[in-house]
């Protein structure tokens, strides 16, 4: 009779490692695995292309919200010496093509297959190896698998009713023709007020004869202050390589930010508003991560931001009507991601561009037309553009059928909300290691930080089980258990709850509501990973032949 609990004496994997994506995550890890440490490791990525996020997402205006000298890899010092970026926030164009230059740099397109969707990875507890299955029926199976699927690539279109019968074109921000599309003398929907939209509507508002912009929710959007970067400040940078990254990799969250010492409540109004000022001016995320910390803790400390970004908005807008519209309600500033903008509150005030509340009135369908509102009003449009978001940082991952020891998926082990140790590992799911996973800091951060962070963190514990011999590593309950509720309480400490945010997952009808991001914050997270590795890993439990001789 066969012993089930049994290892395969002859269990050697296809390869060392299988990564799922080839944004700006995979390639780092596959650079880490084959060509520093010398493991033989394979990339599956959905797309024609790499480069993640930015292989799809190509609307108009799509480029990112970090300044260019930090959203990029530090770990090719040379290349980020050489590297010239255009503007202070590299458009998507550019962000791809550098995303190219590392893979072709680093010899990294012959491990990669392109338009290949992992549709299944599943724990096999005899052999102690994972068997990855694609779309394309191709099976494989790997030591370590990881996935580097991105926080926000599972993009999202909610089921309006009718949605199958609209005349005209329709486009997703996150799956935006390669070929561009040109809206000139279209009459152009807009569903969505996000971080896409805020970058999208400017530019197809020069080209569509009518703009409607269906707003759900205002969002806070704060100027980005694009524009070439000063020659002096690009040299001054070059030559402080080592203080940036000591810097942001130390920070909050992977910028060159740090709160101010006083909080709100403690500065006089007329010093509030100075300081304000100068961030605001300055542009980027300096006026939400970089000003009062108590502004994310304490309801009175946010409203004297909020106070002063409502004035700067009614400044914006020249109908006062539009301007109210166009406030936020009902959430604090800086607990729903705010997007950056660059003429975005401008163009409402251009006589073809219309703002159209769809909290107080839903949209109820699509029509053959165009878009139908609850109380019957008709919008007859030639174009829709559903920029509505993606099912955030858990939905990339469940939307594989994944299965761990004892056939346990991670979408049902999931269904209450991400159960993770350190936003990395998942208890029941040996040798799986998630890249700035739900409960890591991901998205709370500039994200190449800690995408490199993770990066090298599970290269390290990959290097470390191999030195002891140990075929897996896992979280136990316990320090999972720990984990989620140590986030939970960290979230229950702030503001961040009381908004209706992608960070809950309550843009997803049914999505449980858990606030996925991690707070510890990127420096102290980052050292509380290399405390645990130093210490011998506290949390994870390994087998192995070696690891159960040494017991
Ligand atoms: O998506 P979103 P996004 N009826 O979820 C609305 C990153 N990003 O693609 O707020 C009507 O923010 C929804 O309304 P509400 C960044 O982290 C980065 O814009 O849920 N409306 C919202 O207005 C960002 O946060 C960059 O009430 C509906 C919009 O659709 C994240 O990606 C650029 C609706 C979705 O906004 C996501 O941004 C772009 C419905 N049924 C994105 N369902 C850069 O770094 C949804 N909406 C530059």
């Amino acid at each position: 009779m066969t012993d089930m609990n049994a290892k395969d004496p002859a269990g050697t994997p296809d390869l060392d490692a299988v990564v799922i994506g080839a944004g700006f995550s995979g390639l780092y890890m596959l650079h880490r695995l084959r060509n520093v440490m010398g493991l033989s490791a394979r990339i599956f990525e959905a797309g024609g292309g790499v480069g993640g996020t930015w292989y799809w997402n190509r609307y108009p205006g799509a480029r990112s919200d970090s300044d260019s000298y930090i959203y990029c890899y530090s770990f090719d010092r040379d290349l980020w010496q050489k590297w010239e970026w255009s503007e202070r926030y590299p458009e998507q164009h550019e962000m791809r093509a550098y995303l190219e230059h590392v893979a072709d740099r680093h010899d990294l397109e012959r491990d990669i297959r392109l338009d290949t969707t992992v549709t299944a990875a599943t724990f096999d507890e005899r052999t102690d190896h994972w068997t990855v299955t694609t779309d394309g029926g191709d099976s494989v199976t790997a030591r370590y698998l990881i996935g580097a699927v991105g926080s926000l690539s599972a993009f999202n279109t909610p089921d309006f009713p009718g949605i199958e019968s609209f005349a005209g074109d329709s486009y997703h921000t996150g799956r935006w023709p390669h070929e561009g599309v040109d809206f000139t003398g279209k009459r152009v929907g807009v569903i969505g007020t996000g971080a896409s939209a805020v970058q999208a509507i400017p530019l197809i508002a020069q080209q569509a004869s009518e703009l409607t912009v269906f707003q759900r929710t205002a969002n806070y959007i704060v100027p980005a202050r694009n524009g070439p970067v000063d020659p002096e400040l690009t040299r001054a940078r070059k030559a402080d390589y080592d203080g940036i990254w000591q810097r942001v990799r130390e920070s909050n969250f992977g910028f060159e930010l740090t709160f101010l010492e006083k909080g709100a409540l403690d500065t006089p109004q007329d010093e509030l508003e100075r300081e304000l000022q100068v961030r605001w001016d300055e542009g980027g995320f300096g006026i939400w991560l970089g000003a009062y910390a108590d502004q994310f803790f304490v309801e009175e400390a946010n409203a004297k931001v909020r106070e002063f970004l409502h004035k700067r908005i009614r400044e914006k807008a020249d109908d006062p009507q539009t301007a109210e519209l166009l406030i936020p309600k009902g959430h604090p500033f800086g607990c729903k991601r705010n997007p950056l903008d660059s003429g975005y509150y401008e163009t409402f005030n251009l006589d073809h561009v219309h703002l159209v509340d769809v909290k107080s009135n839903p949209l109820a369908a699509i029509t053959r037309q165009g878009v139908r509102l609850q109380d019957g009003t008709e919008y007859e449009l030639d174009a829709i553009v559903y920029a509505t978001g993606f099912d955030a940082m858990t939905g990339p991952l469940t939307a594989i059928d994944i299965r761990g020891r004892g056939g346990e998926r991670l979408a049902e082990k999931w269904a209450e909300g991400p159960r993770t140790y350190l936003g990395l590992t998942s208890a029941g799911f040996p040798n799986l290691f998630m890249i700035t996973g739900p409960q890591s800091p991901s998205v709370l951060s500039n994200m190449p930080v800690s995408i490199e962070q993770h990066v090298e963190f599970v290269s390290r514990i990959i290097a470390d089980m191999r030195g002891r011999g140990a075929d897996t590593i896992e979280a136990t309950r316990e320090a999972e258990d720990a984990w989620v509720a140590h986030n939970q309480e960290l979230a229950e400490g702030t503001l961040f709850p009381t908004a209706d945010t992608w960070y809950m997952g309550a843009n997803i009808p049914g999505k449980p509501r858990v606030f996925m991001p991690n707070l510890d914050f990127v420096g102290p997270y980052r050292a509380k990973c290399d405390e645990i590795a130093d210490s011998g890993y506290p949390g994870f439990e390994f087998t192995g032949a070696a690891t159960e001789a040494r017991r």
